[in-house]
């Protein structure tokens, strides 16, 4: 009777108009492996950046693993709700085991970090004229952690891909003593050469639905609503880029306007390249460059980065290459397949247990073996199997352990590996920017996961019949063709206009019947491929008009390939003059400023592609 009455008590107690949400309600965290701790991280100017810090239960003597994103460190700390560490923490963590204390910190003005947000804030320096820059807030949170935090040992690493391997580089322009190894993952380096923004000049479109997304709020921003279910519609009809970013209110915002001021590769990209400031510092903290042989996003930053540092690096202790046959930051989910292909295993799981995590245990676990970490690591497409190289890449123009060699474009759309003498003609398509080439089949969504993350493999057959496509074609091979390098493109070519993109993609054809996989039957599989705005064919800094009807050469590298053509499949190549609506529409017509260009100026021109260009390619000598 007694224990009723207290019960009844107890019930009673509690208003019926007690308000059922109480603020600041936290669960219990004694089921978890884990204890988290939310704190706000003082920088040197005042500014407290948002950081979650994930420590296993009975940590001791513990490293860290940091990494700084734009995308919600809270978010990003939490995959699943989970009381186990590993369910709690990103897919790619896994191979982490408990083992590593982990840390997610907002960059200053995202989600719950103080502080102004300035997209992929430039280096201290003559952009950027006040104290602090991702490298200092790296610096300082490390400084930090490793005076708070009593769990750990006092040795971090940082890994990310992306932004976050943005913020990885960024951290080693001036590393703390306690960051002991990096891993940046799909880094974005340049982002005019061929990281994020542009390739090479060409505009990339969807960069604004990534303003949208992440400077039109501290949190996440809205999509764009463009009315239109295909992109290829919504894009074509508003007409340039600045209309287009008209229409959404995007001209308003401060990246924007810093996009349409430099259109060409002047000091305010030079300037922000990681590459060449990361060369022009002492080399201290050993660094895996890490990136998936089909990024969509970032296939540019993280060999042009290796091969700045490389120069730095002559023991080999330092710099370090691994390249997965992923999509972009696939390396942190299931590697085992990218759209048709097929590897032999999760190759990306392969590639954190084995190399990854082992490496960065050597210079964060006391005590811990030396890994046996290659050079180089990658994976080469075709045989499928992974290789420990000693350099990268293994076939250029010179210097390299086999000479490129040319393949040449010649009359009856043949690919030839002998250049004719005689042979003078061209072929010829009309390129109209009112029907530009898809860059994936129509109806295009540039947001569906499914149609963006593997489009780099695309099946190429799709356009290699339109009449603005020109594919040229060896006979089956006889003999495995051995590809790891860049393939480099000699192009002589004319336009009736006085501008001009040029595509250019080197292509595995599948013969027309694979048993094993029947779908890969005449599959036409990119192998690398990549845009030149013609403006810029002699300098990037300064674009110029390109004479008409005028044979000029176009010269330009493509992304690098680790590959073995098999016998019996043939090699392609194909040209076309856009790639829509993912890069923007040259007018065909010289304007000062093609962001701006007005519905007059976008021109039909009649291409030329001259017999005897040709695309130097890394070819293994056996
Ligand atoms: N590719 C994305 C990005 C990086 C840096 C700047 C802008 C966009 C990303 O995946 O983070």
């Amino acid at each position: 009777l007694i224990s009723f009455l207290l019960a009844s008590q107890a019930l009673a107690q509690t208003s019926p108009m007690a308000p059922d949400i109480v603020p600041g309600f936290e669960a219990p965290q004694d089921q978890a492996d884990y204890v988290k701790r939310v704190v706000m991280i003082p920088m040197r100017d005042g500014v407290r950046l948002h950081t979650v810090i994930v420590v296993p239960k009975g940590a001791s003597k513990a490293p860290i693993i940091l990494t700084r994103t734009p995308y919600n460190a809270d978010g990003r700390a939490k995959r699943n709700t989970s009381p186990y560490m590993l369910s709690s923490m990103p897919q790619g963590d896994e191979e982490f085991g408990r083992d590593f204390i982990r840390v997610f910190q907002d960059v200053r003005g995202k989600y719950g970090s103080e502080g102004d947000y300035v997209m992929t804030r430039p280096v201290r320096g003559p952009l950027n004229a006040s104290q602090t820059d991702n490298g200092t807030d790296a610096w300082d949170t490390i400084d930090w952690l490793v005076k708070n935090v009593p769990e750990t040992n006092g040795k971090v690493g940082m890994i990310g891909s992306s932004y976050e391997g943005f913020t990885v580089l960024m951290a080693l322009t001036d590393p703390h003593p306690a960051l002991k190894a990096a891993v940046p993952m799909s880094a974005m380096v340049d982002g005019w050469r061929g990281d994020d923004w542009f390739h090479n000049g060409a505009f990339r479109v969807n960069t604004l639905d990534y303003i949208a997304s992440q400077n039109t709020a501290r949190g996440r921003g809205e999509a764009l609503a463009t009315g239109a279910y295909d992109d290829y519609d919504s894009v074509l009809r508003a007409g340039s880029v600045a209309d287009l970013a008209r229409k959404h209110g995007l001209d308003k915002l401060n990246f924007t306007k810093k996009l349409f001021e430099h259109p060409a590769y002047d000091s305010f990209w030079q300037e922000q390249a990681l590459d060449r400031i990361l060369v022009k510092r002492p080399l201290s903290v050993p660094t895996m460059h890490v990136v998936g042989r089909w990024d969509q996003e970032d296939i540019y930053g993280a060999y042009a980065t290796y091969a700045a540092l490389e120069k730095l690096d002559k023991d080999n202790k330092l710099n370090f290459l691994a390249v997965g046959p992923w999509r972009h930051s696939g390396v942190n989910y299931d590697g085992s397949s990218l759209g048709a292909l097929r590897f032999t295993g999760d190759t990306a799981q392969e590639f954190r247990r084995d190399v990854m995590v082992p490496f960065l245990k050597q210079y964060l676990v006391d005590g811990a073996p030396a890994a046996n970490t290659p050079p180089v690591l990658s994976y080469q497409t075709g045989t499928n199997q992974w290789q420990r190289l000693n350099q990268w890449p293994l076939s250029c123009a010179s210097g390299c352990a086999s000479p490129a060699k040319a393949v040449f474009l010649e009359d009856g759309f043949k690919l030839s590996w002998s250049k004719s003498a005689s042979d003078k003609g061209f072929d010829e398509y009309v390129a109209d920017p009112a029907k530009p080439v898809p860059f994936v089949p129509r109806p295009v969504r540039m947001g569906d996961e499914n149609v963006w993350k593997p489009w780099l493999v695309h099946d190429q057959r799709f356009v290699s019949d339109r009449t603005d496509v020109l594919s040229y074609v060896t006979e089956p091979l006889k003999e495995p063709l051995v590809l790891a390098g860049a393939p480099q493109v000699h192009l002589t070519a004319s336009t009736s206009g006085s501008d001009a993109d040029w595509v250019v993609k080197v292509i595995d054809v599948y013969p027309d019947e694979v048993p094993s996989q029947p779908a890969l039957g005449g599959y036409q599989l990119p192998l690398s491929m990549d845009i030149l705005r013609g403006r810029y064919r002699d300098s990037f800094e300064k674009p110029s008009a390109i004479p008409s009807n005028k044979p000029v050469q176009f010269n330009f590298a493509l992304p690098p390939v680790n590959h073995v053509v098999l016998p019996g499949h043939r090699l392609m190549i194909q040209v076309q003059s856009s790639w829509f609506p993912l890069y923007d529409r040259n007018p065909q017509t010289y304007v000062p400023n093609i962001f701006f260009a007005a519905p007059g100026d976008y021109k039909k021109a009649t291409q030329r592609v001259f017999h005897g260009s040709s695309i130097e390619l890394p070819v293994v000598q056996k």
